[in-house]
């Protein structure tokens, strides 16, 4: 497999003013016919991409060539002295019904849909796959009339009849778009229909096609369509610009959702909600998908990506979008909590091993291997830095140039920056590193107050690690949220404009952009506790010289709700990975808690939060024992049940089970009620597991019933069986409630891997469908003990190896979950490394061979 480097883009040597696409769907195949309008740009072969198709016939300017005209590999077809004004017509005859990749055009049950980010479209047509060739589109779609649903990208323009019982719609999309953006689903489906006002008066229709039984589930998606287009015409000026926007749901996926022009296509997970059957959180996700995906409309579709190396510039950038609109349905302070908790244990300990990398990568093999936590997450984070330091007023002149400057265009992180930085006239190119350099900056510092001169000295300094075969870390522009607390008191010091300015310190923000940097607080009456990194400011780890009571301090004291979830976790790491006594947080938590749950039960949820194992893993670099890591969890999660036995009891009755509604205040009761179960559980509260069973009995929704379950399950209560077996018989034929179902069972903490082997010979397990798989795969993973075993080890393999052919990109994500094999503890180490290297030879796809070659550099 070949790599590609960034270092080697060049521009393409012909330009596509049009493409006709004519697709006709038959049962045992799909004959794509194209009439591509191609002119020069510059020297150069004419060259389209094209995989896994039969060419039939392929004319140029009306003349018929044959294979002496052409170069032909299992890649490309590439045409040496092409005119400068070329005009192809080419068929050829593709395989949905067998396509199990899910990748180009492939039917998932009685339903054709295609997914083409990143590679895609070249398994319709030949074409030049590369998303800085956009063009128009006119598509016709034939097929069966059993398939009345004919959809592309833009706007209808005609329908009608044909022979043989069949029928066709052509569609025209009058935007330009690089080949992944394109779309088009075959099926039966029913529509949800409704419409919105732009902020220019325009009327778009909104429609969301799912099947017949799924349409009631639809709702809560449109609704939050509608507040998304709303939020960017507020927050960003961006009103929508086609007269339809269509969401299609499918349940076989391997994304969340798919951006497409006009027409999105969305995992089934992504976009139905019902309370019945969908978690607060799951309904919490649809939302922020639905969000996510309409502001691609404008950061990746109106303005796209130059190649994708600058994958984090429409991603990072719509991930931070997403995540500043979902602020605004729940609480702030917990949305970062849960936006950040991922961040750490997700892309933290992505980028702490071997397949770190930078958020926009210099190189690849296999571009699907990069829809990363790094890319989307710290892509974020970046974009989010930015527009902190600029507040929200220039930020929006930053974005407002963007936009401006290159809407219809393929750019790059440069011209994103570039544009910020023009449009507010602050210059913040020294953020670029942040998007090159790959690891996670460590800041370490420590605060000096002196009574006699009234002063309180900060000095803080910066170091990442090197990684193999990048350059030498440099500093980057750390933006670091900072506070002082009067320590007697608990009150925030008002800090004074001139000296703070002096510092450097501007609306509680130092950049710390040195090796080491030292500031200097003056007129400082009292001896304080600083705050720092409040908000997260910026995707760093502290550590920073607290006192154990500094940080229990900072969880009784601090204004915001994330900064008192950030203490409790610094408290909680310093137990559980350097052996610090639990006590302070113990008595700083027991303290804090009653109060915060009476007026923010779902803060309250958050800040019970203890890392995870997995997160804790990612923080030990070697001789990793994950027995240890979770026998020391376990002894401090009974501790702090122990501690607050009657607290957790009362807190429980306080809570009875009411009507839904869906809103921050009941979802914030839901979310506590199962934390405090789980407490109560833990303390052998009287009762607790017979609560467990009647919350499941007596659930009006999902998060009581599966919180309920998981108590049963997870603790082997004598009522577990009884209960998951009426789950499954209430929900068999509700997919996405049945993922949950094995989900449950494949998490317990307490499960082995001939549990998770038996549900994947379990008659609902589906091999075809990556949410099934995912279910039982990743909620395993959540359980190194379990994973990090010979068996484990191997499980895994073997389903990478399953899917290295049948479904490479979910392949190669599964075996990811691997890549912190070489920190284990002998002889773990030396299992993890054969068991891995058999492997190799046994597979053969470019993503599941990149992760597998990377894997094994460790
Ligand atoms: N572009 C792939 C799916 C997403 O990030 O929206
Ligand atoms: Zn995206």
């Amino acid at each position: 497999h070949q790599t590609i480097y960034l270092k080697d883009y060049t521009p393409p040597s012909f330009e596509v003013l049009s493409i006709d696409l004519t697709i006709q769907v038959h049962d045992d195949h799909t004959l794509v016919h194209s009439k591509l309008v191609m002119q020069r740009l510059t020297s150069g072969d004419l060259t389209l991409c094209g995989r896994d198709l039969e060419l039939l016939n392929i004319s140029l300017n009306g003349n018929v060539l044959t294979p002496d005209d052409y170069n032909i590999d299992p890649e490309q077809l590439i045409i040496k002295n092409a005119p400068d004004q070329a005009e192809f017509s080419i068929s050829v005859k593709i395989h949905p019904e067998s396509n199990t990749q899910l990748e180009g055009l492939y039917q998932a049950g009685n339903l054709f849909v295609t997914q083409n980010e990143p590679e895609g479209f070249r398994k319709i047509t030949f074409f030049p796959d590369r998303p800085d060739v956009l063009t128009v589109f006119t598509t016709r779609i034939e097929a069966d009339k059993k398939y009345p649903t004919l959809l592309a990208n833009g706007n209808l323009v005609e329908k009608g009849d044909l022979p043989d019982n069949r029928h066709f719609a052509i569609w025209h999309d009058p935007t330009k778009k690089p080949s992944y953006l394109f779309a088009a689903v075959i099926g039966d489906l029913a529509v949800l229909k409704d419409s919105f006002i732009t902020m220019e008066g325009r009327k778009v229709a909104l429609e969301i096609y799912a099947l017949a039984q799924d349409l009631p589930k639809c709702h809560v998606a449109m609704q939050a369509l509608k507040d998304s287009m709303k939020w960017d015409e507020d927050v960003y000026g961006r009103p929508y610009d086609l007269d339809n926007y269509m969401i299609v749901a499918v349940s076989q996926f391997n994304m969340g959702a798919m951006e497409n022009k006009g027409l999105n296509i969305f995992n089934t997970v992504c976009v139905l909600a019902d309370p019945e059957i969908t978690t607060d959180p799951a309904m919490f996700y649809v939302k922020s998908t639905i969000a996510h995906e309409y502001f691609h409309n404008w950061t990746g579709n109106r303005i796209t990506c130059r190649d994708w190396f600058q994958l984090c510039l429409k991603e990072g950038f719509t991930v931070f979008r997403d995540q500043s609109f979902s602020e605004t349905l729940q609480s702030a302070a917990v949305q970062r909590i849960d936006d950040v908790s991922s961040l750490k244990s997700v892309q933290f300990a992505e980028d702490a091993g071997p397949l770190s990398h930078p958020p926009r990568p210099d190189h690849f093999v296999e571009i699907n291997n990069f829809y990363t936590a790094t890319v989307y997450d710290k892509g974020a984070e970046i974009a989010r830095m930015m527009a902190n330091l600029l507040g929200p007023e220039k930020f929006r002149q930053g974005t407002d140039e963007y936009f401006r400057r290159h809407d219809g265009q393929a750019v790059t992180v440069e011209d994103l920056v570039d544009s910020l930085s023009d449009g507010s006239g602050v210059d913040l190119h020294h953020f670029l590193p942040w998007y090159s350099q790959p690891g996670t900056p460590c800041v370490k510092g420590t605060g000096h107050y002196d009574a006699s001169a009234k002063t309180y000295t900060l000095k803080l300094s910066q170091s990442t690690a090197k990684r193999p075969n990048y350059p030498e870390p440099q500093a980057l522009p750390i933006p670091v949220g900072v506070a002082l607390f009067d320590k007697n008191t608990g009150e925030q010091l008002q800090l004074q404009g001139n000296a703070l300015q002096q510092n450097g310190v501007k609306d509680g923000l130092f950049v710390l952009d040195q090796a080491e940097q030292t500031i200097v607080f003056e007129q400082i009456h009292t001896e304080p506790v600083v705050s720092l990194l409040r908000n997260f400011s910026a995707p760093v780890l502290l550590d920073f010289a607290y006192s154990d009571e500094d940080l229990a301090f900072l969880l009784a004291n601090e204004t915001n709700g994330f900064n008192q979830w950030q203490a409790a976790q610094m408290l909680l790491e310093r137990i559980l990975l350097q052996g610090h006594d639990p006590a302070v947080y113990l008595d700083a938590i027991a303290q804090a808690l009653p109060q915060v749950a009476d007026t923010d039960a779902l803060l309250a949820s958050r800040l019970l939060d203890i890392p995870s194992e997995s997160y804790l893993a990612s923080r030990i670099d070697q001789n990793f024992n994950p027995a240890e890591v979770h026998e020391k969890r376990e002894v401090l999660l009974k501790a702090l049940a122990d501690k607050l036995k009657t607290y957790w009891a009362q807190a429980y009755q306080a809570l009875p089970i009411v009507a839904f509604e869906d809103n921050s205040v009941e979802m914030g009761k839901r979310a506590y009620r199962n934390v405090v179960l789980g407490f109560a559980v833990r303390a052998n509260v009287e009762g607790a597991l017979d609560w467990a069973s009647q919350q499941y009995d007596n659930a009006v929704c999902m998060t009581e019933r599966l919180g309920a379950l998981r108590q049963l399950v997870w603790n082997n209560a004598p009522d577990a069986q009884a209960r998951l077996e009426d789950f499954y018989k209430r929900f068999k034929h509700e997919d996405l409630a049945l993922d949950q179902w094995f989900a449950v069972q494949a998490g317990n903490p307490k499960g082995n891997v001939q549990l998770a082997r038996q549900l994947m010979q379990h008659q609902d397990f589906d091999w075809s469908t990556p949410n099934r798989i995912r279910s039982v795969t990743g909620h395993f993973a959540g359980n190194p003990i379990l994973v990090w075993t010979q068996e484990g080890m191997q499980f895994y393999t073997e389903i990478a190896k399953r899917l290295d052919q049948q479904n490479p990109v979910l392949g190669s994500r599964i075996l990811q979950l691997l890549s912190r094999w070489y920190t284990l503890a002998e002889p773990m180490r030396s299992e993890a490394r054969t068991i891995l290297q058999a492997l190799k030879g046994q597979v053969s796809s470019s993503s599941v061979c990149e992760t597998l070659n990377n894997l094994l550099k460790a």
